[in-house]
């Protein structure tokens, strides 16, 4: 950090926390404006990579539309709906601290609530504070995990001992990569840290390798230089992956030395997958038998092959079980802990034990509840069933804390989550907008961007094509009353005369906040010595990063499988239950009709719910969210480009404009989230350019989520398209179902 006169400009190293690369940055400053953000090249690891949001990111700084005060809502008497009034800090701690004791006094514990977004993912005080706010409360937490990755945590906990252990793909040296329900070029890959996937993509290929993407959208990522298109059916990936470790056990290809010294249960995964032979699950998967026996081929004919899969499967109906199939992949055929195949890199520090406490604290714990057994999985409750636990009878949900997150757009079922929302007492909002959610809110409170908060980057360890540890200090103060979600919350807890998050006597006045900060900081201090480095020692690195070596690839076979007896578990006696369910489920799969599917689509252009207010975005074909559909379906339904339908099914109904896409499979129909902004008149431009929720059409409540992981359906959820009754001619009402 060079620093100057205060009128001129001084450069700052930084960071982006917007997804997974957390690619660096320099901030140029001038006083105490950034006046722009640039990649840096100098960083170790993402060398001067950065994708236009994270560059534009200035914009939601010094948004008009941010809320720069704490705001109450007008309650109903009031003349202007969901108006809102700005209060002083001090008051509107007092009063939400006041109202949750009285809720917890009436209702009891559980009565509070909290949800935790996916932004918290790169907000290291947040993440690490935010869960023990509401365990100390003994409330009930939710985060956007089960919207997200939840299979993953409980899938790797199953296998391996531990939620964290999440074997990467060695793409710098692998011969095949198979790549399923990702999308590199666009998502920049999710429980894989890369800042520019595409690259070793590239590289792959020219090397004379194969990449695969297996995916019912010819995505961005295929051309002849970075890979190819596997079509397959949307929510198919299980039997697929069944029937290619079928196809590669047929053809010899389990490493049998391997199983014996490292595996268990090998039989029961054998018996499992002799069920899926590729002729049983070819019609189901729309992908030929002898396709299935090709890619096991080539998958064994690789010198070193590897696989990575991610929302696009973590969201169909198996999304724990595909994620055990994944790993089986990998290990039963010898590229588990293999150069080229697939590892665990580690990085600052060893987060595999970590995942495997978290086991005892949570996973493990099957509990009767009124919804009956029902286990957290990363510390949260299933997001489907929020409007549950406020529904519930004698111990309902009373009061709800949302950080970072938006689940009104995001969880499924819209319709449901906002009448469940009328019966709560009191919903406060922490987000940098006033979102849709927010607009439901009793108080909006304004948080810090990460451009007014220091952070290391924590998500991501053990899962980075390179290892590195990066530190970035606050670039510029808070502008208006903007805090950190940690000092609301630790100020929440002292009004309420709880044990405050920093100190162990609630009566003891901290007003310095840096003696609050540091005490959140002194975790992530103690996770930098154990890798004999320090916040000073990384801000003087080039890019504030410093670069770790990396585990050997045996390593993880020979330490970091976290059973006792050090055995990979091929098949876990967790999964009974839901093995017998998927023989089931191909029965039902294979008697079904060609009715159509939905899938998600991200662009370049949308950040899940947030980065809609950014004017930038809005793009000519980019200001809505159409209903993407394959020319053949639109052809049989007899839709047109630009036609507005109604999208519907047993969940909910919407209304969209087709746009014929011949990058889909027939049968599956593709549509963005986090649109549907026409209730959040407080942010002006994602108002005014509002989309639709598709989320409207997902599933909520009891059986809308794997039992085995909490994880919600989102993708696969069948869906009929009409034609809407035209003004002037007669109606094409076609259905697809
Ligand atoms: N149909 C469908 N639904 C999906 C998905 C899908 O693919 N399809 N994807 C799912 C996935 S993977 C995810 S992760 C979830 C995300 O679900 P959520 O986390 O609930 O939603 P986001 O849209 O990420 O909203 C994040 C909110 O945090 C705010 N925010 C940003 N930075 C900060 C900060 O530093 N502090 C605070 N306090 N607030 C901040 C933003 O303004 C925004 O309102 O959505 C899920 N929903
Ligand atoms: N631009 C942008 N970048 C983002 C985000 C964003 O919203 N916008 N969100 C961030 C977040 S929170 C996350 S979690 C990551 C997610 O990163 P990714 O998981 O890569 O997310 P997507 O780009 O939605 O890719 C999912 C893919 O799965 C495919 N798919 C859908 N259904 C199926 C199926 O049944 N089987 C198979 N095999 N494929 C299927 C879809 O066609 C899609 O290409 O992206 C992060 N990066
Ligand atoms: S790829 Fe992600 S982390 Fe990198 S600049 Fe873009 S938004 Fe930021
Ligand atoms: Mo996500």
């Amino acid at each position: 950090m060079t620093d100057s006169h205060a009128t001129q400009t001084r450069t700052v190293s930084t960071f982006c926390r917007i997804c997974e690369p957390s690619c660096g940055f320099i901030a140029e400053v001038e006083g105490q404006q950034v006046t722009r953000l640039r990649p840096n090249k100098e960083h170790p690891a993402t060398k001067g990579f950065a994708c236009h949001k994270g560059l534009a990111f200035n914009d939601v700084h010094v948004d008009p539309d941010r809320v720069n005060v704490p705001l109450r809502r007008q309650r109903a008497e009031s003349a202007v709906a969901n108006s809102f009034e700005s209060l002083d800090w001090e008051s509107a701690i007092e009063q939400i601290g006041e109202r949750l004791n009285g809720i917890r006094e009436r209702y009891g514990d559980g009565a509070i609530a909290g949800f935790m977004g996916n932004p918290t993912a790169f907000n290291s005080l947040a993440q690490l504070e935010v869960p023990s706010f509401f365990r100390r409360l003994g409330g009930r937490f939710f985060s956007s995990l089960t919207q997200d990755c939840a299979n993953k945590l409980a899938g790797s906990e199953a296998v391996f001992g531990s939620s964290n252990l999440h074997p990467v793909p060695d793409l710098a040296h692998t011969d095949y990569f198979l790549c399923l329900g990702e999308n590199p070029k666009v998502s920049h890959m999710s429980f894989y840290s890369v800042a520019e996937p595409m690259a070793l993509m590239r590289s792959i290929v020219s090397r004379g390798g194969k990449v695969r993407y297996v995916n019912p959208r010819r995505i961005e990522a295929v051309s002849p230089a970075t890979g190819d298109w596997q079509p397959i059916r949307p929510d198919t990936d299980l039997y697929f992956l069944a029937a290619l470790l079928n196809a590669i056990d047929s053809q010899g290809g389990f490493d049998e030395e391997v199983l014996a010294r490292h595996g268990k249960r090998v039989a029961e995964l054998r018996a499992f997958i002799a069920d899926f032979s590729p002729d049983v699950v070819a019609p189901v998967c729309g992908i030929d038998a002898d396709q299935i026996r090709q890619l096991a081929s080539e998958w064994l004919s690789a010198d070193a092959a590897s696989v990575h899969m991610s929302t696009g499967v973590n969201m169909g109906r198996q999304g724990t079980l595909c994620y055990w199939l994944v790993q089986m992949l990998s290990f039963v055929t010898g590229n588990l802990g293999r150069r080229g195949g697939n590892i665990y890199p580690r990085g600052f520090y060893d987060s595999a034990p970590l995942g495997a406490k978290q086991r005892s604290e949570d996973i493990s714990n099957w509990q009767d509840s009124e919804f009956g057994p029902l286990r957290e999985v990363g510390g949260t409750l299933p997001g489907n069933l929020l409007p549950d636990f406020i529904e519930a009878g004698d111990t309902p949900i009373r009061a709800l804390i949302v950080i970072a997150g938006n689940p009104l757009l995001s969880v499924g079922g819209e319709e449901r989550m906002r009448e469940s929302f009328k019966q709560l007492e009191l919903i406060v909002v922490i987000d940098l907008y006033r979102t849709a959610t927010a607009e439901l809110a009793d108080y909006v409170l304004p948080a810090v961007d990460w451009l007014e908060r220091p952070d290391v980057n924590l998500t991501g360890v053990g899962m980075q094509a390179v290892p590195f540890v990066h530190y970035s200090d606050a670039v510029v103060p808070p502008l208006g009353e903007r805090r950190p979600e940690w000092w609301i919350l630790a100020r929440l807890a002292k009004a309420m005369g709880q044990r405050s998050l920093f100190d162990s006597d609630p009566n003891r006045d901290i007003t310095d906040v840096s003696a609050w900060e540091s005490k959140a900081m002194a975790k992530i201090d103690a996770l930098l010595a154990g890798a004999e480095l320090s916040r000073d020692v990384l801000q003087q690195q080039p890019g504030g990063a410093a670069l770790m070596p990396e585990l050997e690839p045996e390593a993880l076979l020979k330490s970091a499988v976290q059973f006792a007896d050090g055995r990979v578990d091929c098949c876990p006696p967790l999964f009974d239950e839901a093995l017998a369910a998927a023989r089931q489920q191909l029965a039902e799969d294979t008697q079904a009709g060609g009715e159509l599917r939905l899938i998600n689509l991200r662009s370049n252009y949308m950040h899940n719910s947030w980065l809609h207010n950014m004017e930038k975005l809005k793009r000519p074909k980019q200001r809505d969210n159409p209903l993407h559909m394959s020319p053949a379906d639109a052809q049989r339904l007899g839709l047109v480009d630009e036609q507005t339908v109604r999208v519907h099914n047993r969940h909910g109904e919407i209304e969209a404009t087709v746009r014929i896409d011949d990058s889909l499979v027939s049968g599956a129909v593709a549509m963005s989230h986090g649109w549907g902004n026409a209730g959040a008149p407080g942010m002006r431009v994602a108002s005014r350019y509002p989309g639709v929720n598709v989320n409207r059409l997902l599933p909520s409540g009891l059986g809308s989520f794997d039992k085995l992981s909490n994880q919600a359906f989102m993708s696969g959820v069948p869906v009929t398209v009409e034609a809407l009754p035209q003004a002037q001619s007669a109606p094409v009402a076609a259905a697809a179902t």
